[in-house]
């Protein structure tokens, strides 16, 4: 196999896929790249702004890249702040990835999609894969474009990308960066550090979310999945669990009672009320087998064993 590229190592996401990728191809089939090196890479690192579609395309030829997992893009809140800008950074980015991927032998290519991609026009239960998109962010936008064209260039060129909807992802090995649901997380370091926490979310804001490590599962088994596993060339719902801001607090104060949470909601309420609470993702389940393990409390309880470690 040919060796892989990441794009956007250094983010949320990007840090522990890409250990993971490392422990399932070796170290050396595994290239790291960012912006900036944050000192945590071992083996292959290289910089890379995603905007230069030159930079990116020496990087796969000198390491004779066969698949990228293209991780780079501005998130939900942040890109609020500069709708053009970001619309420009996570669309050329992606057409970079993907004219390079085309025109150099590239393989496979992950594309990440998100719930953002939903509005106003769809059921806010079980929201369906095959819903109308009407995106209120322009991240969600330059996610459902984005989507359009992943298929675009399987259908037109052959080029085998996959993509998943993520939702909110909630981890202990990263913090996330200018996301609505950033709170998810947050919450727990403020909680494990003995410090109140002040939510910039409504108590009862209900929104998908999902464990890291299941994230991560299912990136990797749909990029291991056969090909004609794969029936959307858009992107997959994925689901792993539910909840409110009231939710989790009441599950992390059965650890920590004296725990206690505030609301001061902003911008990013309007952004997480347009948002689907959850998610249907059967197509994933039936096409490629996944099935998340973890639920809300099993994700806390084992969010709150691994950050003591790093508060004590
Ligand atoms: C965000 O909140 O913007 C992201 C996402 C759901 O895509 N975490």
């Amino acid at each position: 196999m040919g060796r892989i590229l990441i794009i956007g190592a250094g983010g949320q996401l990007g840090t522990v896929l890409t250990n993971q990728l490392k422990e399932w191809y070796g170290e050396d089939q595994v290239i790291a790249s960012d912006l900036r090196n944050n000192g945590s890479f071992t083996g292959h690192f290289e910089l890379i702004d995603a905007t230069d579609y030159q930079r990116i395309e020496e990087v796969v030829q000198q390491y004779q890249v066969e698949e990228i997992y293209h991780l780079a893009a501005i998130l939900s809140a942040n890109g609020e702040k500069n709708p053009l800008g970001t619309w420009d950074m996570n669309m050329k980015t992606l057409f970079n990835v993907l004219e390079v991927s085309r025109l150099n032998g590239v393989k496979k290519v992950f594309y990440p999609s998100s719930i953002a991609v939903f509005g106003s026009e769809v059921v806010k239960q079980n929201t369906p894969q095959a819903s109308f998109l009407n995106p209120s962010t322009v991240y969600g936008m330059s996610k459902a474009a984005g989507e359009n064209w992943a298929q675009y260039y399987f259908q037109k060129y052959g080029l085998d990308v996959r993509s998943l909807r993520y939702p909110g992802v909630i981890g202990y090995q990263s913090l996330p960066g200018g996301g609505t649901t950033d709170y998810a997380v947050d919450i727990f370091h403020r909680a494990v550090e003995g410090t109140h926490y002040t939510c910039f979310l409504e108590a009862d804001t209900t929104l998908p979310m999902i464990y890291m490590e299941d994230a991560i599962r299912a990136t990797i088994a749909l990029m291991q999945a056969p090909a004609e596993s794969i029936k959307t060339r858009m992107s997959y719902n994925l689901a792993g669990m539910s909840f409110s801001p009231k939710e989790i607090a009441a599950v992390i104060q059965k650890t920590y009672p004296d725990f206690t949470i505030s609301y001061a909601p902003d911008f990013r309420q309007q952004i997480a009320s347009s948002w689907p609470q959850s998610i249907d993702d059967s197509p994933a389940r039936s096409d490629w087998g996944w099935k998340p393990m973890y639920d809300l409390e099993s994700m806390a309880a084992d969010m709150i064993k691994q950050l003591k470690k790093e508060y004590i």
